[in-house]
């Protein structure tokens, strides 16, 4: 199996797209031959530069990522796409309409276009945004362009995984009053104005930097870009406000500091997701649910002092089949390390 992968990850290495497109799944997947590929690709990782796009649905964000494609590709650049839509999960239309008015990049030499869905609304899960990045940085993709819907925690996480990342606000929506509320206004490299062609947009330009000038001051302050996508206009002047940001980042250190937060962070998802992963198949294998739901519903045991048991519990297995001398085996406790390695 580590052979295969090893092919499989030197054909994407190679520019083999659907190697690339079978690890995607495999990290979508999750488990052992995910974390096996992740350790192939690292070592070929940190070169891409990666540029989230955010804002509220319908705000422009596909049309402005295919622009954006479009001009990143006339500069020779190789440009992968990863939409991570949780409005959209698996069938969503708005994923298939991503693909549609995205297929100009499809079509495009050079691009590569991965819808993730979101597992937020499924299982609790955060699509692995970074690892993804990872497969396309190791493929030799220059920049990475994600898209997301600036709604809620669990996008503001995704798009920290971005090195620039472009908040994008339409006139008339009120969406500067929405986006302070959301977070949105402290994670914005880059404030967009799309449809630029529509009234308001002015305005919307001056509420936005009265409400910067309250912030916190940086040495860097987002640059406001008017665009109207759907004419490929103003993409050149974000491309350079992008560019500008990374010159900025790069010197004054920003950028190592975001890096090494992402890895932390990453590192932090991965350890506690798979934790819980592992303490409650445990508690499944030994079936000690039943019992705990109905201690907890009888209110017989609070539910703090439950999740201390079950860790207690499942530290105790643990204990015992990784001893190099084990204790005496107990009763219904025969568990070995193959069994419980993933
Ligand atoms: N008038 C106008 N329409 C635009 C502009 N940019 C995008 N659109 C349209 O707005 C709609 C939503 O765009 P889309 O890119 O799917 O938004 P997303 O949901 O943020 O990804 C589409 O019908 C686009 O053609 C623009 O600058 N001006
Ligand atoms: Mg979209």
């Amino acid at each position: 199996m580590t052979r295969d992968l090893q092919l499989l990850v030197d054909n994407l290495r190679a520019g083999n797209m659907r190697a690339l497109s079978r690890v995607l799944s495999l990290i979508e997947d999750g488990g052992i031959d995910s974390t096996r590929c992740l350790e192939l690709l690292y070592p070929h990782t940190g070169r891409a530069s990666v540029i989230g796009i955010t804002g509220a649905p319908g705000a422009g964000k596909s049309t402005l990522v295919d622009q954006l494609a479009a001009a990143l590709v006339s500069k020779n650049k190789k440009v992968g796409i990863l939409a991570v839509d949780p409005t959209s999960p698996f069938t969503g239309g708005a994923l298939l309409g991503d693909r549609i008015r995205m297929n100009h990049s499809a079509a495009r030499e050079g691009v590569f276009i991965r819808s993730m869905a979101s597992r937020g609304a499924l299982g609790g899960l955060a699509p692995r945004t970074a690892e993804a990045i990872f497969a396309l940085d190791a493929a030799g993709y220059d920049s990475i362009l994600v898209e997301t819907v600036g709604v809620g925690q669990g996008e503001v996480e995704i798009i920290r995984t971005s090195d620039t990342v472009i908040v994008v606000l339409v006139p008339g929506m009120g969406d500067s009053v929405q986006a302070l509320k959301a977070g949105i206004l402290e994670i914005a490299d880059i404030f967009t104005i799309n449809k630029a062609d529509y009234e308001g947009a002015a305005r919307l330009r001056k509420e936005l930097l009265s409400l910067l000038s309250l912030g916190e001051k940086s040495s860097w302050q987002p640059p406001i870009v008017q665009t109207v996508a759907s004419e490929g206009k103003g993409i050149d002047e974000l491309l350079a406000a992008v560019e500008e940001h990374r010159k900025w980042s790069d010197s004054s250190g920003a950028a190592v500091t975001r890096r090494s937060q992402l890895l932390q962070q990453t590192f932090e998802r991965h350890l506690s997701e798979e934790l819980l992963c592992r303490v409650k198949r445990h508690a499944d294998e030994q079936h000690l649910l039943p019992q705990i739901q109905q201690a907890l519903a009888a209110r017989k045991q609070d539910p703090i002092s439950a999740a201390d048991a079950l860790i207690a519990d499942f530290l105790k297995s643990r204990d015992s089949s990784f001893s190099p001398s084990p204790p005496a085996p107990k009763k219904k406790r025969g568990k070995t390390k193959q069994q419980d390695s993933r």
